[in-house]
């Protein structure tokens, strides 16, 4: 085993702290349980305007990089075309950044919106359907993905145009933050961000096992109990083990293939069987609700309460609030996935584009899946929500999708899907989480220790089950996100100075910025041509 290539102090410090938290839940978990959900409300309650205010800030800076001359900057030589065309590009990035956790929402989260709607909007009316079929959108939209694509900067931008490979947060952030990265202080930046990215896939995992266990509830009847989660655990951990050990390329490349075309088909199939015409209206509509919309929703707090009588209903700090959050803990772990398929882009390329296609992914499978459900609750064929009362929301999921035809091939295929996102995604994680605690990673990082990472994702959920404390656990990210908040102010800063002063030395900046000097060039060419053109320009008097 070679442990040489280990960076020990961050790998013993991000156990420790895993262990710090889980410990204590299995140990207490009553008190714990209590802990956490009084640890959530103080965040969300005290500090849920600052994951607002970033996920607001991080938006606008992004659409500001795109335009400036930063996003002009090409990743790669000269005439180097993109790796990936654009289509395969578009479909990694959005394997790499979404999970199980789509099919759980997009299914469902309608359900919570129409029974309680944001804005002060009475419960189940007709204006609750309207935001119930457009906020879904909105939490997987361009502020979400604007999220996930940050932190892609600076790392995409030390890989292709400084070629200096970087796998961890600590080190992208060395621009600003200088040598002292290499000490403590970079550990303890790499430690936070695996343990922002433990919390986000508990979340993932909270929701997405039992679902599954009741998809084959559904299908063989067998009980969706403890023992039958367990075994969806170690099932999607044995598929994972067996993708990691064929390789990164190979094995998430395969998974992540099946997972596209499967999902298409659903999509597709749902579309065309489904309530076409519905689905296509509704969805329209939402994004017009949502353009409309689009900074209320994204700055709306409820500040006023009962300071001036408004019925408070949480609904900032249950939705926009929780999902910032989780959109921010897999941040840098996506962002490295981006950047590193980037090559060959713009920077305004990939940011345009991952904002872009990413939102329009998830519009495809919300406004499908969701406005399916919606529209069988609209004409009485399914009371979703009767049902999500009286069975809960992954039972409820299972059964919106036993509505189509084909029901069984259809929540089978729903089921595998869900599966593959489940194993795909400890897949990726457990690869970043052993990237990070390593020195250097020449391929790939050590399997012993990406096992290692598999493990411990498993190991906190399922002791967490067994001491019927999952639902703690969906709300990980939290907590685990919150010092993620500072971490990419620090990614911004990164990247604005390190372009900025690589713009400015241009000149003597070989070889791969060279267009970096062309676009100088251009813009003084621009300069002159202008000025000749003012002088040549007749008198006018
Ligand atoms: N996000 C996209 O569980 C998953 O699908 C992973 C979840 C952050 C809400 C990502």
């Amino acid at each position: 085993m070679k442990t040489k290539l280990i960076d020990w102090p961050t790998f013993i410090g991000a156990l420790i702290l895993l262990l710090g938290v889980t410990l204590p839940l299995i140990l207490f978990p009553e008190a714990g349980k209590e802990v956490v959900s009084q640890a959530n409300t103080f965040m969300t309650k005290n500090f849920g305007v600052l994951y607002m205010i970033m996920g607001f800030i991080i938006f606008a800076f992004l659409v500001y990089v795109a335009f400036s001359k930063n996003g002009s900057i090409k990743l790669g030589d000269e005439g180097e075309k993109p790796e990936f065309n654009t289509f395969s590009w578009a479909a990694m990035l959005f394997a790499a950044g979404i999970g199980s956790s789509i099919l759980y929402w997009a299914v469902i989260e309608w359900v919570y919106y129409y029974q309680g709607p944001p804005f002060g909007v009475e419960p189940e009316s007709n204006e609750a359907i309207q935001w119930a079929s457009a906020y879904g959108i909105f939490h997987w939209g361009p502020i979400a993905w604007a999220i996930y694509t940050l932190p892609a900067l600076p790392i995409a931008y030390f890989y292709y145009v400084r070629k200096k490979p970087v796998l961890k947060v600590s080190e992208a952030v060395r621009p600003v933050l200088g040598k002292s990265v290499d000490g403590p202080i970079g550990n303890i930046i790499d430690v936070l961000f695996m343990f922002g990215l433990l919390g986000g896939a508990g979340t993932t995992l909270a929701l997405g096992t039992p679902m599954i266990a009741e998809g084959i509830n559904s299908l063989t009847g067998i009980p969706a109990n403890l023992g039958m989660k367990t075994a969806i655990m170690l099932l999607c951990t044995v598929i994972f083990a067996i993708s990691s050990y064929s390789g990164l390329k190979r094995g998430i490349k395969v998974l992540s293939d099946i997972n596209l075309w499967l999902s298409i088909f659903l999509l597709l199939f749902i579309f065309i069987f489904g309530p076409t015409r519905f689905i296509s209206e509704t969805t329209f509509n939402s994004l017009g609700i949502l353009a409309d919309n689009f900074f209320k929703m994204a700055t709306w707090m409820e500040p006023f309460g009962d300071l001036a009588n408004f019925e408070e209903t949480g609904f900032p700090e249950s939705w926009t609030i929780f999902y910032w959050a989780w959109w921010l803990v897999y941040a840098p772990f996506v962002g490295l996935f981006v950047a590193r398929i980037s090559r060959g882009r713009t920077i305004r390329q990939m940011v345009l584009g991952t904002m872009v296609y990413g939102t329009l992914g998830c519009v495809l499978f919300f406004g499908i899946m969701g406005n399916f459900g919606l529209y069988m609750q609209l004409t009485g064929q399914f009371d979703a929500i009767a049902f999500m009362d009286a069975n809960g929301a992954p039972a409820t999921i299972i059964e919106i999708i036993h509505q189509l035809p084909l029901a069984k091939f259809m929540v089978l295929l729903f089921t595998i899907l869900a599966i593959i996102f489940l194993a795909t995604t400890f897949d990726s994680s457990s690869y970043i989480l052993a990237s990070v605690v390593q020195k250097s990673v020449e391929g790939e990082p050590l399997r012993w220790n990406r096992l290692f990472w598999a493990f411990a994702l498993c190991v906190m959920p399922l002791a967490l089950m067994f001491l019927g404390g999952l639902d703690t656990l969906q709300t990980a990210s939290i907590v685990g996100g919150f010092p993620l908040i500072i971490i990419m102010f620090l990614l911004a800063w990164s990247f604005m100075r390190a372009s900025n002063t690589d713009i400015r030395e241009s000149d003597d900046y070989e070889p791969s910025t060279i267009h970096i000097k062309r676009w100088r060039e251009r813009k003084k060419k621009k300069k002159r041509s202008a000025l000749e053109a003012l002088e040549d320009k007749p008198d006018q008097d």
